[in-house]
């Protein structure tokens, strides 16, 4: 898979160079592109934002930088075009699968008030949010979308840790413990440690739709 991100601040992406994402990148799992759109602003002074028409407070990113750099990186339209904006549609787990079987993610980042419309209207597919709160910019949301797709890519993660964590069937995962077997007077539950998986795996079960019940009876 190929992920382009477009942005007026690449040097926000650095953590997208470490970890699990950074090791998918290194080994070839997923090609990342993070492309500066004021590469593509045609303005001699580099302008790529204005002031909004009708006014209002803040600046509007110009369509025309926007425009000339998603027809740069994606000339046939072949990608999934998407737009990171609080108008869209909230990203859930679902989705994220469907966005993982695609050859080639182009996501946009807004900043400021967002963007001309024009550039929405003549060049994206979808827009997407990460949640109904209001950021400084689509930059971390895009890193969200690419860190929650790269998990999926083949080889990135171990099948097992696919499996049962949170979402999946619509439950919360249950808690996890770790060595040491007592921390600060609590013990890691004695069935964790019975080696009894059929015990294991249905206390985990229950936990998760108790944990389920309490923090989340929606997904219920
Ligand atoms: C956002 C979200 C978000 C709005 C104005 C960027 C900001 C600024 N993007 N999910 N929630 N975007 O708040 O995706 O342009």
């Amino acid at each position: 898979m190929k992920i382009t991100i477009l942005t007026l601040f690449p040097e926000m992406f650095a953590p997208l160079h470490a970890s699990i994402v950074g090791r998918a990148v290194k080994e070839g799992k997923l090609s990342l592109e993070i492309v500066d759109i004021r590469d593509y602003t045609q303005d001699k002074h580099l302008k790529c934002d204005d002031y909004p028409f009708g006014g209002g407070a803040g600046m509007v990113m110009m369509a025309q930088p926007i425009g000339s750099a998603i027809e740069a990186v994606d000339p046939e339209h072949r990608a999934r075009r998407i737009y990171l904006s609080p108008k869209g549609r909230v990203l859930r787990q679902e989705r994220i699968f469907s966005l993982a079987e695609e050859e080639h993610l182009v996501l946009l980042c807004g900043h400021y008030e967002g963007v001309d419309q024009r550039a929405i209207d003549l060049f994206i597919d979808e827009e997407l949010s990460i949640g109904d709160y209001v950021l400084t910019g689509g930059e971390l949301p895009a890193m969200v979308l690419t860190d929650c797709v790269t998990r999926y890519l083949d080889g990135v993660l171990s099948p097992q840790s696919l499996v049962q964590e949170s979402f999946s069937e619509n439950l919360l995962e249950y808690p996890q413990y770790t060595r040491p077997v007592e921390y600060r007077g609590l013990t890691v539950p004695e069935v964790l440690r019975s080696g009894n998986h059929a015990a294991i795996d249905k206390w985990r079960r229950e936990q998760a739709i108790e944990l389920t019940k309490k923090m989340r009876p929606d997904l219920l």
